[in-house]
């Protein structure tokens, strides 16, 4: 005799197989940013902000600024409440190349990172 599965657990096995793939590709991307990427900016003060594809986990995502004397410098970020961006303010910039370099936790647990270069000039 065949042990039946519920009905409703087939419908929900299903369900999420058919779903699969489009969770796995909410992992965070950003898909606007300023500075955009190779943007050249004047002002010594710089409030930054990265839009994500996804809701990510503030707390476990970071920016890190590297200036142009090669220092890391990790930036606060602001509490924008529970969605999809991250934002932070830099000071005291000096002229030269940057690279914002970002970690991002998605919701979906998946966390990925990248970089957007920029350039300080006056
Ligand atoms: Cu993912």
């Amino acid at each position: 005799m065949a042990t039946k599965l519920p009905r409703a657990l087939l419908f929900s096995i299903l369900v999420s197989t058919l779903f699969w793939p489009s969770q796995a590709a909410a992992h965070a991307i950003v898909v606007a940013s300023s500075p955009q990427p190779r943007q050249i900016v004047s002002q010594s003060e710089l409030e930054i902000e990265l839009r994500f594809n996804s809701r990510i986990d503030r707390a476990r995502s970071r920016l890190t600024l590297l200036g142009p004397d090669g220092a890391p410098k990790a930036l606060a970020l602001k509490d924008t409440g529970v969605g999809e961006r991250l934002e932070a303010s830099a000071k005291g910039l000096e002229k030269g190349a940057y690279r914002l370099l970002w970690q991002a936790l998605s919701v979906d647990g998946h966390v990925t990172h990248g970089e957007i270069p920029f350039e300080v000039e006056r």
